[in-house]
């Protein structure tokens, strides 16, 4: 008997916006040798916001577009800016995680453009923002956790909703549509601690149609 059965539930957050426990536990392996290979090319790295603040989140991207943000703004580069080359290619494995959870949650055919790779240190977060950089919003956003357990933070349309907290745990897939897509979002301050598969780090894959 798995008393903790339910986080391997499928549950609706919102119209369009379904999360998949554990949907990728099965090939987190694979998964996060990927992210080793395209940190080889393209290392993860701290960018600055356009107020000047660097994020305590690392980054780096894979596929025909990667998102960046630098004093001019944030927006979507073909090419990463530290090398001068396009980021790697998406893995095959990252591509078909993602049509098929999309798929599952009723977005049929999704063609991911853009893989955001977050790394997080206990100590980093990601504060409250919306999703608007990506020209498409109709697909929805894919998004794969991967290490240490975080606190998603939900919130509304506006930013003084106060937002609900989800915890997300390794192998966790949410996908983010409808009309919840441009929602505030952020991720809780890390909490310390150890994951088999990643140590002291926590992961989160975005999928993302841009253009
Ligand atoms: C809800 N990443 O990269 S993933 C981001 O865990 C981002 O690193 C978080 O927010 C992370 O922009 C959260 C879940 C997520 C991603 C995009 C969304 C939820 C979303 C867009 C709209 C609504
Ligand atoms: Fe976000």
């Amino acid at each position: 008997m798995n008393l903790f059965d339910d986080a391997d539930d499928d549950l609706p957050l919102a119209p369009g916006a379904l999360k998949l426990g554990g949907f990728a536990r099965d090939i987190d392996v694979a998964l996060l040798a990927a992210v080793a290979d395209i940190a080889r090319d393209a290392p993860f790295r701290h960018l600055v916001t356009p107020g000047g603040l660097r994020m305590s989140v690392a980054m780096t991207n894979c596929g025909e577009a990667g998102w960046v943000s630098d004093r001019t703004g944030y927006r979507y580069e073909s090419c990463d800016p530290e090398s001068g080359r396009p980021w790697p290619a998406m893995p095959q494995l990252f591509r078909d995680l993602a049509a098929r959870a999309a798929a599952r949650a009723g977005f049929a055919d999704f063609q991911p453009q853009a893989c955001l790779v977050n790394r997080y240190v206990p100590g980093s977060k990601l504060s409250l923002h919306q999703d608007r950089d990506e020209r498409n919003l109709v697909e929805p956003i894919v998004s794969v956790s991967l290490g240490l357990p975080a606190t998603f933070l939900w919130g509304g349309a506006t930013r003084a909703e106060r937002p609900h907290r989800l915890p997300l745990v390794h192998g966790d897939v949410v996908v983010w549509g409808g009309p919840s897509r441009l929602n505030f979002h952020g991720i809780d301050t890390l909490p310390q601690g150890a994951h088999p598969a990643t140590g002291a780090l926590r992961y989160n894959l975005t999928f993302r149609r841009v253009r």
